[in-house]
């Protein structure tokens, strides 16, 4: 139904996404994008690069006069950083003698020889057969999941039409976690925006900004825990009736492709596996007024691979980043002798910077969830379709 590429590398000239499937009649403005790229951007623990760019993005089609036209919608934002690395990214370069190291005012080449365990390095030089690994790592890093917003942006404009409220938060950073209970989603969004790490426990953010210096200090990283809520999705998003179909594992795969996420939890997640049956399920009632309701919310909002109408709760874990400014052991790959990794500028931490990726791709998946279940070209006939199916489940 929707789809989106996303294309750059993270030295290079800039960041380009197309995005297919949005109705037609949507009115996106490019503010509303740029507030997303504005918020992934921050975060204590972030690296120089963050002082250098301020993502702003440029939209080449598709949107009209403010209302998306149900075309693809083409969007680029500049990389700052062009200007420094021009001569070594450029698509013409190469050095005087024909080769294909470039070099750079200074005549560094800035090539990369030395892997980074952790990183796509290694696994990719071998199989796209890159000896200078900057042809690897200039994809993989994380700086793509700029165009990811910006078009996730859009289709998260676009389930703000049917009253769907998301927040994603920090909840863990480097083994200290946040023990508040969660209020409503406006009021952790209100509370987070506000929070140098993104996160809802003041008491709790003070230690991990100390863990962040402490970490800085001796040229290590660290990972953390992120958490995203959505309230008012309707029931039955995803479907039980196929694997391809299920809405769980769309969303664990949509969280599982942001750079350094290794894990990926719903509800209760992997605590379930400790208790009992009746310790974990999420009993039934009805009323009248509120129609059928649970009693807690282990379940995460899905059931079946579908949503159930409770808020969907979802986590992921990412790992401390890997590149080290006091390096791990690593190997040339040239020579094949004992060497540290390459040192690359990098941040301490952007778990803050993942809670914002991890919102708007989980709105990317739902809103693909919802264009199957109400599918129509313009807004106004997904609403309609909207609308007749919530009756239908009020009266069922
Ligand atoms: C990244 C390394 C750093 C980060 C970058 C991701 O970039 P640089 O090598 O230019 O210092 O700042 O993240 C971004 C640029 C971004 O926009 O999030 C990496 O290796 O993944």
């Amino acid at each position: 139904m929707l789809r989106y590429l996303t294309a750059g590398e993270s030295h290079g000239q800039a960041l380009v996404t197309i995005l297919e499937g949005i109705p037609a009649g949507l009115k996106v403005r490019a503010e509303e994008i740029n507030e997303q790229l504005a918020r992934r951007q921050k975060g204590y623990g972030r690296g120089g690069r963050m002082k250098i760019e301020q993502d702003q993005v440029d939209i080449l089609s598709g949107i009209r006069a403010g209302k998306t036209l149900g075309g693809p919608i083409a969007m680029k934002i500049k990389n700052k950083d062009w200007v420094n690395w021009r001569k070594i990214m450029s698509a013409e370069g190469g050095s005087a003698s024909g080769g294909d190291v470039a070099q750079d005012d200074l005549g560094q080449a800035k090539v990369v020889h030395h892997p980074r365990p952790g990183h796509a390095d290694l696994p990719g030089g071998i199989k796209y057969q890159h000896h200078d690994l900057r042809n690897i790592l200039e994809r993989a890093s994380a700086r793509e999941t700029a165009a990811r917003v910006a078009a996730c942006a859009i289709a998260r404009k676009f389930l703000e039409s049917f009253g769907v409220e998301l927040v994603g938060h920090l909840v863990n950073l480097g083994g200290i976690g946040v023990t508040e209970d969660r209020p409503g989603v406006a009021e952790i969004a209100k509370r987070t925006e506000a929070s140098e790490l993104r996160c809802l426990d003041q008491g709790a953010e003070q230690k991990m900004i100390a863990r962040i210096d402490q970490a800085k200090k001796v040229g290590d990283s660290l990972g953390g825990v992120i958490e995203v809520i959505v309230t008012g999705l309707p029931v039955g998003l995803g479907s039980h009736v196929q694997w391809d179909r299920k809405l769980d594992g769309r969303l664990a795969q949509a969280l599982m492709s942001i750079q350094a996420i290794k894990g990926v939890e719903v509800g209760l997640g992997f605590e379930s596996a400790n208790r009992l049956g009746s310790e974990v399920h999420d009993e039934i009632f009805f009323t009248a007024k509120k129609g059928f309701y649970r009693s807690h919310n282990h379940a995460g909002g899905l059931e079946g691979g579908m949503t159930n109408g409770e808020p969907l709760v979802l986590r992921a874990a990412m790992k401390p980043l890997s590149t080290l400014y006091r390096p791990l052991r690593s190997v040339n790959i040239m020579t094949k002798e004992a060497y540290e990794a390459t040192v690359e500028r990098t941040d301490i931490t952007a778990v803050p910077a993942a809670a914002v990726i991890a919102e708007n791709v989980v709105a990317y998946t739902l809103a693909d969830a919802f264009l199957e279940k109400f599918g129509g070209d313009s807004m106004d006939e997904i609403l309609r379709n909207h609308a007749g199916y919530q009756k239908q489940v009020k009266d069922y």
